[in-house]
């Protein structure tokens, strides 16, 4: 089906929340697959936007008026998204790290996890060490997922790790961690379980880390 995404993404970069949302909408009630207007619509305007902020050609204020029109975006997609498609079975805590408060991509991610069934517990964003360890205690997940999207942010990771084995409670849950400055060899680096780099591959991902769990 042919579907004008680029209106979506130019009203994302005009920071018409109102738009964006209205235009989500129309797109799911003409048939077009949620993940399909993310991936088309939504994620390339981020894209644009990313580039641009990269390049110093826009301002942080610029980015944070996207960023409240691509969450009206996602808020549309949030309960289709949700909706256990799959039947994993497990508890995950995530949150965004301390000092860091990017939260588009790890809110892509809670959406993955309940899509694929589990059971989410999100601590939102900028989550101290010793939040992740208390949440560890209180609910008794099978993954801790946290989300840096900061170098100076990435370092919160590994720290959570040493206080989790510490308190001897790393080895009750496995830990996957992402985001931008984050890779394989970071996550094998800090001794994590498992490592995405995109909201598309967290179901596999999950997947796999519960089957050896
Ligand atoms: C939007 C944005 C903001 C918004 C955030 C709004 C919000 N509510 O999230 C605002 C304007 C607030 C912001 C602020 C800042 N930002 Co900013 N921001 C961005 C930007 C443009 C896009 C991020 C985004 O949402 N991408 C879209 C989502 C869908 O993708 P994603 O976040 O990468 O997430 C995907 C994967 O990483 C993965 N993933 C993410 N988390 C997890 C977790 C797990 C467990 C798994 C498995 C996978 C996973 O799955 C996600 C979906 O596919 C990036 C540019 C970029 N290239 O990333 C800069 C960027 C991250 N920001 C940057 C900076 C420097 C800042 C500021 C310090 C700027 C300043 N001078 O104040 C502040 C810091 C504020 C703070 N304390 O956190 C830098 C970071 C550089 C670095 N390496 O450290 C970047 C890279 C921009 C740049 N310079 O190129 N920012």
């Amino acid at each position: 089906m042919s579907y004008e995404y680029a209106l979506i993404q130019e009203a994302l970069l005009e920071g018409k929340a109102n738009v964006v949302r209205d235009l989500t909408k129309d797109a799911l009630s003409k048939g077009i697959e949620p993940m399909t207007v993310l991936e088309k619509g939504l994620l390339p305007g981020m894209r644009i936007i990313s580039e641009k902020f990269k390049n110093n050609q826009v301002y942080i204020s610029d980015v944070l008026i996207v960023s409240r029109a691509m969450h009206a975006g996602l808020h549309v997609l949030k309960p289709i998204l949700s909706e256990a498609q799959q039947s994993l079975k497990g508890r995950v805590v995530i949150g965004t790290v301390a000092g860091d408060l990017h939260d588009i991509g790890k809110n892509l991610v809670v959406m993955m996890m309940r899509g694929a069934g589990l059971d989410v517990i999100d601590l939102g964003v900028d989550v101290q060490p010793e939040d992740y360890v208390q949440a560890v205690v209180e609910y008794h997940p099978d993954v801790l997922a946290m989300s840096a999207m900061l170098t100076t942010t990435m370092g919160v990771i590994p720290e959570t790790i040493q206080e989790l084995e510490q308190k001897k409670l790393r080895d009750r849950i496995k830990i996957v961690v992402g985001g931008g400055p984050t890779t394989k060899d970071f996550a094998d680096k800090v001794k994590a379980d498992g490592y995405a780099a995109e909201a598309t591959e967290v179901a596999d991902l999950m997947e796999r880390i519960l089957s050896d769990h």
